[in-house]
């Protein structure tokens, strides 16, 4: 594999996908070497043919806001790759919205699906349309004008999508009864959903419990315990919520949290109420956290800054990608920090990857770190398809054990010679391996 070529080759294809092309080139440096030792892979064209998404959809949203006037957002889905199980992957509404990035979420989330164990493929969907101050009947309106378009190309076995950021039980509930209208059938084709109709226990919760079984298991295997260790947040929405709840449990101490309009610093730790107040803030719809400081007054609101500039032992960014940089990370190793892991999907700037790697920093990538949220999709699609619920301990049990798998697969495909787990490599290699096989097996398809 020549991956400058291939690199260059995508560039002129796809010229300006930068999300996208980060996302591809990561994946290439990482299993360029299993790669070359595998010729089956290089005969069956598997870079050129996975690199690729399937299908996309794109298309207009036309919808009615609350003073009559009409507004027009895209729609978009991307099916990437459907080898291992049925497209599967969250929607995202948010205005960075566009083409490169849902084919970056995209092609990531079929390698972090292969990581679960579980059978689903990966897709990534979404619109450039904005929650921000919207009114739950604008949102509703938007959120059935959305569906519209997409219902004819999901399904139970087919696409199943989730929330991600912009899109929460809220939005689901609103964009699945107008599918389960359109389709005329009741057979789960959404994850994510509310309990009353079909939704998982700990479902919610996933994402960032998932994240701290990782984190724990990161640090476990170097005899480390969490206890007591200072955490710092990104973000305030579902996933920084669900981390900071189990960070807490586990003994940590979470210490900040963030928004667009900055950053709050709470040296008493942020738990109990102040968890659920992240919940309050949310939503407001506001997409801002000064007011914590206010309700709060130990605390302190850093205006327009970044949280990586406070000495903490861990750092979880979970708010987007690319919100933390090599600048970021020169911060936090000069505060001697001991593990970073990306909650959300490639938090970090490739420079500040490669600058933690090569300070031999505990890193971990979105891929494995955040998996156990569409663990626990795949595992609501599980109890859709049985018709049954299983208890809140059932879910988070097994939830618990396929992040533990997912820690070992990066350990052995990851450990260096020197000892040092390199988590990037470990998550791409174990994650490709299973989708590259499954490929080959298939066929030219
Ligand atoms: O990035 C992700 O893994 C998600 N937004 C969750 C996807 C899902 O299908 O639960």
């Amino acid at each position: 594999m020549k991956i400058d070529n291939i690199l260059s080759s995508l560039e002129a294809k796809h010229p300006g996908e930068s999300e996208y092309l980060q996302a591809v080139k990561e994946v290439l440096v990482s299993i360029e070497e299993v790669y070359n030792e595998h010729p089956e892979f290089e005969k069956h064209r598997i870079i050129e043919r996975l690199v690729e998404p399937d299908r996309i959809f794109t298309f207009k949203v036309p919808w009615v806001d609350d003073q009559g006037q009409i507004q027009v957002n895209i729609g978009y889905r991307v099916q990437f790759n459907n080898t291992i199980g049925p497209y599967k992957g969250g929607i995202r509404f948010h205005a960075s919205v566009n083409l490169s990035s849902l084919k970056f979420l995209g092609f990531e989330q079929t390698f972090k699906n292969a990581l679960t164990t579980l059978p689903m493929g990966g897709a990534k969907g979404g619109s450039d349309f904005s929650p921000k101050g919207k009114s739950s009947a604008e949102i509703m309106r938007f959120c059935q004008a959305f569906m519209l378009e997409l219902w004819r190309n999901i399904g139970p076995d087919t696409d199943v999508p989730a929330g991600d950021i912009g899109v929460g039980a809220r939005e689901i509930g609103y964009l699945y009864g107008m599918y389960k209208k359109l389709a005329r059938e009741n057979t789960g084709t959404f994850t994510g959903k509310g309990l009353e109709y079909g939704g998982s226990l700990v479902r919610p919760e996933a994402t960032g419990y998932g994240a701290l079984y990782f984190v724990n298991e990161i640090l476990k295997a170097k005899n480390i315990d969490i206890k007591g260790k200072t955490i710092a947040i990104s973000g305030f929405g579902n996933v920084a919520w669900g981390a900071a709840l189990k960070a807490v449990e586990l003994g940590g101490k979470v210490v900040t949290i963030s928004g667009p309009d900055g950053y709050i610093y709470d040296a008493d730790g942020i738990s109990g109420e102040k968890i659920d107040y992240m919940l309050e803030l949310r939503n407001s719809g506001e997409d801002i956290v000064a007011p914590y400081a206010e309700k709060y007054p130990n605390s302190k609101f850093f205006a327009g800054k970044k949280p990586w500039e406070q000495k903490v032992d861990i750092a979880l960014p979970c708010a987007i990608q690319n919100e933390l940089n090599k600048q970021d990370a020169e911060l936090l190793v000069s505060n001697s920090v001991t593990c970073v892991a990306e909650v959300s999907n490639m938090g970090c700037t490739a420079e500040a990857v490669d600058y933690f790697i090569e300070k031999k920093i505990l890193f971990a990538p979105g891929k494995a770190v955040n998996a156990g949220g569409v663990a626990t999709s795949g595992l609501e699609m599980s109890q859709n398809a049985m018709h049954i619920q299983w208890s809140a301990e059932e879910v988070d049990s097994r939830l618990h054990q396929i992040m533990i798998n997912i820690h070992q697969q990066c350990i052995e495909h990851g450990k260096e010679k020197d000892g040092y787990i390199n988590y990037v490599k470990g998550a791409n290699i174990a994650g490709f391996m299973k989708v590259a096989r499954a490929m080959i097996a298939q066929g030219v398809i």
